[in-house]
């Protein structure tokens, strides 16, 4: 067993924290206060290869394995949570699935300028109806002539509102029962018939851009299925199996800049004229942080390791992201508290950290359906009620 990280993988985790370093961090206060999308950090992410790091070099992507994606996650959310879920979705959600699904024409004709961030890609599962029940969705496509008459609302589209291409699911088939009658298309957003929905006011990652989307006889070619009719839920499914683990690194990301920022205080902040660092309360706290925050790291890492040499990973990604999102959020509120009143203010990132965490115990999978698919995993349907 070795734990070593590659030469390259090394120096992809050196490039990637010095470029959110330069890049990312000085501007993360500034675009959640305007809850601006950083259209020009997302494009220098894009020419630096981040934008479709597993995309095959052949479609113009990074070719690169999963545990770099993961320690790349992990720095660009160290220095901002919102560029996090901009990769994330673009790289996991969007990428991956055309990657692996896709026609050799979809493959050519969408990953160069996703992989290149040239367009910007969202997926688009949920309905204002169905959340965690993915099956239950009710957008519907019906075939005619050579499109598929698209009509439906999507809900809480991460990416939706700058996004050009959208991996949108839908029913095809209503006879079937609920997740077999499901499908994927690749829907542009210039096709007559979308309306991408104003921004969501949201507690954190407020510079990313999450949307409603509403099709209305939005006809959609159906060159543009992914996959084979009724294959949706397979593809939905798979293509959250990938994305957890890169959402546990966004949280391992949030967690470690929780803890930096931490112990910087700790140890410049006095109290009964000795720095608050050397009181066994705000210690613990500080050891709670560090402790959790490497095993959550090693979970991600391990999820990652497992999906490139082949193992099943399904499993450890969703322990990871069930794990690492907590500790996100406990890291963030040990911030806060250790700040103090300073801590409460917009002045300081702690406030920032604490309402940016929440989301990781929500999005790609709620924490208790985490649960659900781990049970899945170590007992089967058969105790299933
Ligand atoms: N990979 C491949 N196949 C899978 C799968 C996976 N990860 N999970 C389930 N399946 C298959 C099952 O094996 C079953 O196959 P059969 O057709 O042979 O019976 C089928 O899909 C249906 O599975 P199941 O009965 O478990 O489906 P449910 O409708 O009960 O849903 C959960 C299962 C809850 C796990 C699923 O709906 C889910 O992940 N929900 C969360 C969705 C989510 O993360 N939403 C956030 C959107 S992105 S912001």
């Amino acid at each position: 067993m070795d734990f070593r990280l590659s030469d390259e993988q090394e120096l992809i985790r050196r490039t990637v924290r010095d470029f959110a370093e330069t890049h990312i961090a000085p501007i993360a206060a500034a675009i959640d206060e305007q809850e601006r999308f950083p259209v020009e950090t997302v494009r220098q992410l894009g020419e630096l290869g981040l934008m479709g790091m597993n995309v095959p070099p052949e479609y113009g992507g990074g070719g690169t394995d999963f545990v770099s994606h993961a320690l790349a996650m992990e720095e660009i959310s160290r220095a901002c949570a919102a560029h996090g879920v901009i990769v994330s979705v673009n790289n996991s959600l969007v990428c991956w699935p055309i990657a692996e699904y896709g026609s050799e024409e979809q493959k050519r004709k969408y990953l160069p300028e996703l992989a290149a961030a040239k367009k910007i890609g969202a997926f688009s599962l949920s309905e204002p109806g169905s959340g965690s029940d993915s099956a239950g969705l009710q957008t519907v496509a019906v075939a005619d002539g050579d499109s598929y008459v698209l009509n439906g609302t999507k809900a809480w589209v991460s990416n939706g509102g700058q996004a050009q291409v959208y991996v949108v699911f839908c029913r095809t088939d209503k006879s079937s029962s609920k997740h077999r009658g499901l499908s994927c298309l690749l829907v542009e957003r210039d096709t007559p018939g979308i309306t991408v929905g104003a921004k969501e006011k949201t507690m954190g990652i407020r510079a990313s851009s999450t949307v409603q989307l509403s099709f209305t006889d939005a006809r959609v070619p159906r060159a543009n299925l992914l996959g084979h009719e009724g294959q949706g839920f397979e593809i939905a499914m798979k293509t959250l199996d990938g994305g957890r683990f890169g959402i546990a690194a966004q949280a391992v990301g949030i967690a470690q800049a929780c803890l930096d920022e931490a112990l910087r205080y700790a140890q410049e902040r006095q109290a009964f004229d000795r720095p608050i660092g050397s009181f066994q309360g705000v210690r613990f706290m500080l050891a709670d942080m560090a402790t959790n925050i490497q095993a959550a790291r090693w979970l991600t890492l391990h999820a990652a390791f497992c999906r490139d040499t082949k193992q099943p990973y399904a499993k450890w990604g969703s322990m990871a992201k069930l794990f690492a999102s907590r500790t996100a959020v406990e890291c963030a509120d040990h911030n806060v508290q250790i700040h103090g009143g300073v801590g409460y203010t917009r002045d300081f990132p702690a406030e920032r950290h604490y309402r940016d965490a929440k989301i990781l115990e929500i999005y790609e999978g709620t924490s208790q359906i985490q649960r659900v698919v781990i049970a899945e995993q170590l007992l089967g349907g058969s105790t299933r009620g």
